[in-house]
């Protein structure tokens, strides 16, 4: 048998049942084998290799299974580097493989030549030039199981004509992948109850690793009396308006979880390697709980390291800790999230000439399904989401440590290739829409009916406010206007242009239904991604000053701050 079908039937052996990319000359032959496998394998062609690689971040982050993308060497290769970090950044098990020039060429600096060990050196936790049809069947096993077991990205770079080569043997083709329990030690389970017995105001910061366990770590949040702060990966973890919820922390976050940090005696890390130290707590002794060991004290100084999943670990934590009597603290953060829902009420419900970005996210309310997948881009538009979208049992994909603009389309188109049977709703920025719109075509070639919802404020608006914030003029942060509604239908979906809320929930109800993709052009006004009613001349600084500045200065917001609900209670 060719080489190359040897590799549809590993693919097959690993229930790959789809591979994003796009053909070409370094690949002929093994696009070729794929399309003799299509009953088994779809290739999905989209119109630029980012997207493909793109696509197949968000499919392993959404399922958990490994992902494969195809491409030529050279250019091709080179387009995929931003999905390949992402997956890498946000630890999604990817397999790639792309093209090479001949190998009886290889090193000449040829046409398309790359050296593409060496370009893909950074990204990929492994990462081999295959010289032979012979390597190739055990070196896309290594690559699988290397991409499972180490949660990264794999990348095997093949010359054309060795997909060509004959192989007789079905040599290594094990499938295995062994599954085993982590879990911390005796000692370091009782150093951890000892400091939760002796917090008097604990606070838990939930993040991916924590979203399989929402039934534990309520039990355990509740034994304890932590309210609970959740990192953007995070979201979802527990319903925004679960009464332990304080929601997201951070820039883009909330007041009472920002405010419940700065008061904390102990920081709980479950699942999460929050990046923004200068968000955590400065003087508070923290426990962190992570399946990664290597993770564990490395954003954050701990005092305790367990090692183990969210889930059992804080199942076992509920069933050993003493019952937390004083709840107060729980409670006045709980208040300061009523606060905060009545604050949030108030600002979406304020009269407005203009649709705002607040607006948006809140009409979505009654369009998304409980199950829905949200797929979420890079920019304001994330902060309008984390903090005005109350999710209920929703999935959230982002790409939350590479951050790039453009996550959001590919990342939807993914899920609902994996997910048919259930709502999927992209919500991006048009810069972030803009970099990637020419894949909106291959929504509509795939008969992937999803909404694209664009908060088009003719700006790349972050960037603007981060500019003035540094008291500079923003520069080159417009974006002209552009119709994105005749776009959808030039392509083959269907688009609305909106610009009040009664025109929105009227394009929402037409998308409920719709058997093509949908594009709903939202014209929002721009406004700075800031919390309460603060005036951006006001601000500082763009992160924790802009908070502090903030909550210290009573009245600029209609909410009292904790220190005032905990003077109070305590
Ligand atoms: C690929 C990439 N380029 C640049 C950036 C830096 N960046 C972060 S947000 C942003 C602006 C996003 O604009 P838009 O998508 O219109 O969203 P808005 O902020 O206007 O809601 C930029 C340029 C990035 N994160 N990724
Ligand atoms: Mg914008």
């Amino acid at each position: 048998m060719k080489a190359s079908v040897a590799v549809t039937e590993i693919l097959e052996d690993w229930n790959i049942n789809h591979v994003y990319g796009y053909p070409g000359d370094s690949v002929n032959n093994l696009i070729e084998s794929l399309r003799k496998s299509e009953n088994n394998i779809d290739f999905i062609q989209v119109r630029h290799e980012e997207v493909a690689a793109l696509s197949a971040s968000a499919e392993a982050k959404f399922t958990d299974n490994v992902s494969v993308c195809v491409s030529i060497g050279g250019p091709g290769a080179i387009h995929l580097l931003n999905g390949m970090y992402d997956a890498k950044k946000d630890s999604a098990p990817m397999v790639v493989i792309t093209g090479q020039i001949s190998h009886d060429l290889l090193g000449t600096d040829n046409f398309q030549e790359v050296t593409l060990e060496r370009m893909f050196d950074d990204v990929a936790i492994l990462n081999r030039r295959v010289t032979s049809g012979k390597q190739l069947q055990p070196l896309l096993k290594q690559a699988f199981k290397e991409a499972y077991d180490q949660k990264g990205v794999a990348v095997l770079s093949v010359p054309d004509d060795v997909f060509l080569d004959s192989v007789n043997q079905k040599s290594l083709r094990s499938t295995i992948v062994p599954e085993f329990n982590i879990f911390p030690t005796r000692d370091n389970m009782d150093q951890a109850i000892s400091h939760l017995e002796q917090a008097k105001k604990p606070v838990i910061l939930a993040g991916k690793g924590a979203l399989d366990a929402r039934e534990e770590l309520v039990a355990f949040a509740d034994k304890i009396a932590a309210p609970v702060v959740v990192s953007l990966r995070g979201k979802g973890v527990l319903p925004d308006e679960h009464r332990l919820n304080l929601g997201n922390l951070g820039q883009i976050g909330t007041k009472p979880a920002y405010e419940a940090m700065e008061e904390t005696d102990l920081l709980i890390l479950a699942g999460t390697c929050f990046p923004y130290r200068e968000f955590l707590p400065d003087n508070a002794s923290a426990i962190q709980i992570d399946i990664s060991p290597d993770k564990l004290g490395k954003w954050y100084p701990v005092n305790v390291g367990l090692a183990g999943t969210v889930k059992e670990v804080s199942q076992h934590l509920t069933e050993q800790v003493a019952d937390q009597n004083n709840r107060n603290y729980l409670k006045a953060c709980q208040e300061n999230m009523d606060n905060w829902w009545t604050h949030i009420d108030n600002m979406v419900n304020a009269e407005n000439d203009r649709l705002l970005g607040a607006h948006v996210i809140n009409g979505l309310h009654d369009f998304i399904d409980d199950d829905a997948i949200l797929s979420v881009d890079v920019g304001n538009v994330t902060t309008w989401t984390a903090r005005f979208l109350r999710m209920t049992n929703q999935q959230f994909i982002i790409s939350s440590w590479l951050a790039t603009m453009g996550c959001g389309l590919p990342g939807a188109i993914a899920a609902k290739l994996n997910a048919p049977d259930k709502q999927v709703v992209a919500i991006c920025g048009d810069g972030g829409f803009s970099m990637v719109m020419q894949d909106f075509m291959t929504a509509v070639k795939y008969q992937l009916p999803i909404t694209v919802i664009i908060l088009n404020n003719e700006k790349i608006g972050m960037i603007k406010y981060e500019q003035e914030e540094l008291g500079n003029i923003p520069y080159q942060t417009d974006l002209q206007p552009f119709n994105y509604a005749t776009f959808a239908e030039a392509s083959g979906g269907r688009g609305f242009s909106v610009g009040s809320t009664d025109e929105l929930s009227d394009a929402l109800q037409s998308a409920k239904n719709s058997s093509v993709p949908i594009i709903i052009d939202a014209q929002i006004e721009d406004s700075a991604p800031l919390p309460g009613k603060i005036e951006w001349s006001q601000a500082v600084q763009y992160s924790k000053h802009l908070w502090k500045k903030m909550i210290e200065n009573e009245g600029q917001m209609d909410m009292p701050p904790l220190k005032t609900v905990l003077k109070r209670l305590f």
